[in-house]
Parts: C-alpha cells; structure tokens; sequence
C-alpha cells in the first residue's frame, strides 16, 4: 500500500511549499553566484545578481545549464564547495564521451535518501520488505540511490547488483524478495530467464516493482505487471539531480509526483526556450534547491513531458506531477521528413497482447532512401499466418500513430537480447552526408 514517507513534506499545502521554494531558490542561487565561475561569468552577462530573484517564477531571469555545460567545466568545476566537502561520486551512464560527474556533500546523500525514501513508500515498500536491488553498484547512481532509500524506510536490502538474471531469480526464491528495483527492460530480461529456467515470475513472492532509467511506456509497465503480477511503478531521476529519486507515480498511476521541496521544475519549448503552458508537451528544465555540492540552476534535462494542472491528488500529496517521460528530445528520429520518437512506436507495440516486452528499430538507407525496421518479438511461438498477420496489425497501428508506415518483423521470443545497462531502442546506421 502507498503511504507518505515524509507526510508534513508530502502533503504540504501548495502557497507553503511555493514560499519553502522561494526561500531555497535564493539560497541556491546565491551559493552558485559565491561560488561557482561559471555561474559567476553567466549571470554577469545576463546582468543579474541574487537580488534579482523576488519571487518563484524569476528562475526564469536565470541562465539555463546545459549538458556540454557540465561537461565543459567536468570533473569537478562546477561544484560549489571543495572537493574535501564531498563524500561520494557518481557519473552519468552516458555513451557520447566525458561522463557528467556528481560529487556529493553528506547533506546531499541524506536529501537523497529522504527522497528516494519518499519514492520506495509511495510505491508500497516498508520496512516489512524484503527489497532486491539488481542494479550494478558502481558509478551509476541507480544502485545506491534505491539502497540508500530502502535502508532508510527499514526495509531488508538484498544488495544483488549487477546481471547474473538466473542468480538474480535464486536470490528472490531463497529470500522470499518481496519489492524489486532496477531498469524496466532488465525486468523484463529477468521475466523471461525466469521461463527459460522454469520458474513462474508470478509464483514468486515478488509483488512490487519500482523501475525506470529509460523510456518506460505504460504499454511496456502493463506487460511487467502481468508476467510478474506485480504493482509496478515509474521512477524518474537524473545523475545531473542527485540520480533516481526526482519524481514517481503514486497509486493512482497518473502522473509522477515531483518533490517540489527539493527541485523546481519548469517546462520549456525546446526550440524558443519559452515556457509552455500547464499541460502543454515540452522539454523538462529543473533546478536544485537543497544541494550543497554540485547545485544547478535551470538545467536543461532534454526529458519531454508535461505537467498536469495542479489539484491534490487523492493519495493526498500536494506536489505537481507530470506524465511519463515521452522521450529525449535528442531521441527524436527525422525519417523522409516525419518526426518520431521511440516512445510512440512502443507504445503502440505494446497495445497489442501478442507482443512481447523486446523490440528496437533499425534505420537504414537503401537506394538513398531513409528505411525504418521495426524489430519486435512475439510474447509466445506463432505460426508463420500468425506472425504474417501479427506484422500487418503492427504496421498499421504504427502507422496510425506517426503517420509513416515503418517495415515490421515480428520474431520468436527471447530472440531480442538487450546489451548494456539501458536499452537502446534504436540503431541508426542511415548514411550519413
Ligand atoms: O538513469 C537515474 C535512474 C536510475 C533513474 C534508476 C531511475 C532508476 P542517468 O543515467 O543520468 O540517471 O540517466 C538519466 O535517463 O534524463 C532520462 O532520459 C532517462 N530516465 C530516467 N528515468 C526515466 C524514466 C538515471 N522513469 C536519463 N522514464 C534521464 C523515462 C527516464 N526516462
């Protein structure tokens, strides 16, 4: 059962939390501007200072910080204190280069705690838990970030870590693991070796989930919730943040309820920078407001999603919630001139029961002409008019979605092994000009 970890934070009436905002944004905003160069250099070219800032909405006087920002100024350039203040470091799992380095302060770990905490309850975990976490404990902050919030509602932690899925599925068996973490499609891997070896995931003493890191759509989180019979919930987070733990859905799986004591979010219009309007679909920009080690105005998060208008939820939380993450706005795909993202085709993959939980698409060129192959498994061994017909429902229910019909290949399960720590969803190997 969802319950509030933290219920005065969770539940504080709205004209509070925007006041306990104001008072952290200066705070935020005058610890970069003592201390961090390029905060220094970018607010002397907008020409402001603290001052500046009078109410929650003047964020918007404020620079933006982007990726290439970070890593510009990377390993440890954009703190705010000295690296003997800091206690703990983690790096982004990102693939294009320098990895975006976090350093945190021993405030930062407890803040990151607290709301990772926050996040675990509302998906059900207490301390009567036995909670597995099968997320490698390295740099990527996944696996500390759930340790540290499970240890700290009391649950048991089985601290797994990394891979392994048939010692994975042992663990939850000897141990009676009762709440699982990890990446979305990880899970679904582990369904599947759970059938390989004979072992019903629903048979297990699992019954709660609590997964994201990647595109995760509601078609996908279904599909998990069946095979394993299990509540399963969406958690959002960033290393450049703290790691997971900014945001997740409650019980009413509507929305993700983003702890406004601890950031500040705003949506954006990707190409003008303006804001959009509630409800409206855009780039997600978040700023810090309790960190001490590496605090970050307006940063620039490339998530998409929107924000729902603001109303107390019924599982009583006061704080906004946004939807699913729709995607990147770096994932979007240009192909023969239509935009798309990859969230889009799963979930219209996932609308249909004959699918499986795996699929990527692949771009290509042929004959210079840009090719889109949709790559799916069936959830089980079809005949050849099965799949035939499976791929033609597929095409047109993709094609009803962004208006472009992509080739499909549907194909047995467990044929589509996902390598590495996140999915990836597409493989681009269009010819480059
Ligand atoms: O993925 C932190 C995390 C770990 C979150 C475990 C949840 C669970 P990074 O490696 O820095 O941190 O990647 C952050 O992952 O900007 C999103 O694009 C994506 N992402 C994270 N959670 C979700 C989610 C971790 N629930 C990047 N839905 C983010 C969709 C997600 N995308």
């Amino acid at each position: 059962m969802d319950s509030l970890f933290n219920k005065k934070m969770e539940s504080m009436p709205q004209k509070e939390l925007k006041n306990l905002q104001l008072k952290r944004l200066k705070e935020t905003v005058k610890r970069v501007y003592d201390s961090v160069p390029f905060y220094q250099k970018k607010f002397k070219e907008l020409s402001i200072t603290p001052d500046d800032i009078k109410t929650v909405k003047d964020v918007q006087k404020l620079p933006f910080t982007t990726k290439d920002d970070l890593r510009d100024n990377m390993p440890f350039g954009m703190l705010s204190t000295s690296v003997d203040n800091c206690v703990e470091l983690h790096a982004s799992s990102g693939t294009t280069g320098i990895p975006v380095t976090a350093c945190y302060t021993t405030n930062d770990l407890e803040v990151w705690s607290e709301v990772m905490a926050r996040c675990l309850s509302m998906s059900g975990l207490s301390k009567k838990d036995v909670f597995q976490n099968p997320i490698p404990y390295g740099t990527f902050t996944g696996a500390f970030g759930f340790h540290y919030g499970a240890e700290k509602v009391g649950a048991l932690v089985i601290p797994s870590g990394k891979g392994q899925s048939e010692r994975q599925l042992k663990l939850m068996d000897y141990y009676n693991t009762t709440f699982i973490s990890g990446v979305a499609s990880y899970v679904v891997r582990l369904g599947q070796v759970a059938k390989q070896i004979g072992l019903n995931p629903a048979k297990l003493s699992v019954r709660n989930g609590l997964f994201g890191a990647e595109m995760f759509s509601p078609g996908l989180k279904k599909r998990i919730m069946d095979t394993w019979e299990m509540d399963v919930h969406d958690i959002y987070g960033l290393t450049e943040m703290c790691g997971p733990g900014v945001s997740t859905d409650c019980d009413q799986h509507d929305g993700l309820h983003l702890w406004e004591d601890h950031f500040l979010v705003e949506i954006i219009d990707p190409v003008t920078l303006e804001p959009v309007e509630t409800e409206e679909e855009g780039e997600m920009v978040i700023t810090t407001l309790t960190k001490t080690g590496m605090p970050i105005i307006r940063y620039r998060t490339r998530d998409i999603a929107k924000l729902y208008d603001q109303t107390t939820c019924e599982c009583g939380r006061t704080h906004v919630k946004h939807s699913t993450i729709k995607g990147r706005s770096d994932d979007m795909i240009i192909v023969r001139g239509t935009n798309m993202y990859p969230g889009q085709i799963e979930s219209a993959l996932m609308k249909n029961p004959s699918v499986g939980g795996n699929w990527h698409m692949k771009l290509y060129t042929e004959n210079d002409i840009d090719q889109v192959k949709v790559e799916v498994e069936s959830k089980q061994q079809l005949s050849q008019i099965e799949t035939k017909e499976l791929e033609q429902n597929l095409q047109s229910a993709i094609k009803s979605v962004i208006v472009f019909t992509p080739q499909v290949e549907v194909l047995p399960p467990n044929t589509i092994i996902q390598q590495g720590l996140k999915a990836k969803r597409v493989i681009d190997n269009r010819k480059k000009d």
